[in-house]
């Protein structure tokens, strides 16, 4: 069993990549849900579903969130009304929210939800949000304390960020199944998410960390920032802003001794001595997703 540690984009192309080199059903991803919302009384997990999309073949891969072919009556009735709807639900898409939310409302856990999602949608990859607990992600601006989705979507992620806090996390428990999947996989990937935003709200639940700290030698990154940039959103620049070097060193930097081997990109071959130096094990390939014989070499790395 491989258990991917799983934000938005980066990881559902990493799990559809592994996915297509190994049998789904011996992947878990154990997914962040710090950017999840509640809007128009509706719950909202933005990487639980960019994931799901993703691996059943519905996600749109221009905006990379949301489905392909989607319409968007509801949000034009919605803004004639003069309703709040600067973030977008398309009209297919709210089938989801207004599934995941019936469902919590009954008392069904997030877990069983995305499990009942992923069987509808055919996805056999199992979809493992890290925590069935409330958190989210606030962000410290000069525009003050902003919601993930207010930082993320109202405001572009363009305005500098003082700090980031995960709100809940320390009182928020791993769910068992998402323990048991970091104890017994034979290998625990962190996907190429944003270490800042999507990765680190999941290591901020309380036995996380200690499970991937226990497991060094099976804990393989792959780095999403190449040749000083992210391939997509504000990771370089969060980074930055934190204080690390925007580069696969700065993000080796901030995971730290959790990692046992980087696998990073040719780009970024010339930062190999380094990891090295810093106790790491470093495999070189080609990490932009989308080309099959590049596919075929991330999975080939990050599997054996
Ligand atoms: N991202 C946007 O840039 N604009 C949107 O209006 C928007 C709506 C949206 C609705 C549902 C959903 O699951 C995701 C959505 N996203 C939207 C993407 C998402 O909020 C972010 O990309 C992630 O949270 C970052 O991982």
């Amino acid at each position: 069993m491989i258990t991917v540690l799983s934000g938005g984009v980066g990881a559902a192309r990493l799990l559809r990549v592994l996915r297509d080199a190994r049998d789904a059903r011996q992947l878990r991803a154990v997914v962040n849900v710090g950017d999840d919302l509640v809007m128009h009384g509706l719950t909202i997990c933005p990487d639980l579903d960019t994931i799901l999309y993703t691996l059943a073949g519905l996600n749109n891969d221009e905006t990379g969130w949301g489905l392909a072919g989607e319409s968007w009556r509801v949000m034009d009735e919605l803004t004639a009304l003069g309703g709040e709807s600067w973030f977008r639900l398309g009209d297919r898409d709210l089938a989801t929210h207004l599934y995941r939310s019936q469902r919590l409302a009954a008392g069904a856990t997030k877990t069983l939800v995305s499990a009942e999602l992923a069987a509808s949608l055919g996805v056999a990859v199992t979809l493992l949000p890290v925590t069935d607990d409330p958190v989210s992600t606030v962000f410290e601006t000069g525009l003050g304390r902003l919601s993930f989705q207010e930082y993320f979507v109202r405001h572009h992620h363009e305005i500098p960020v003082t700090r980031v806090e995960i709100v809940g996390a320390t009182a928020a428990r791993p769910t068992a199944v998402a323990l048991a999947a970091l104890n017994e996989a034979e290998r625990i990937v962190i996907a190429p998410s944003n270490p800042v935003i999507s990765i680190d709200p999941i290591l901020q639940i309380p036995g996380i960390r200690d499970a991937l700290a226990r497991r060094r030698t099976d804990v393989v990154a792959v780095s999403p920032i190449v040749n000083g940039a992210a391939l997509k959103g504000p990771a370089d620049r969060l980074l930055g802003e934190l204080g690390y070097d925007v580069s696969c060193v700065g993000v080796a930097d901030f995971y730290g001794e959790l990692v046992g081997t980087w696998v990073i990109d040719h780009a970024d071959a010339g930062h190999a001595d380094e990891l090295t130096r810093r106790g790491f094990d470093v495999r070189v390939t080609t990490t932009i997703m989308g080309r099959a014989d590049h596919d075929v070499a991330l999975a080939a790395a990050v599997l054996t």
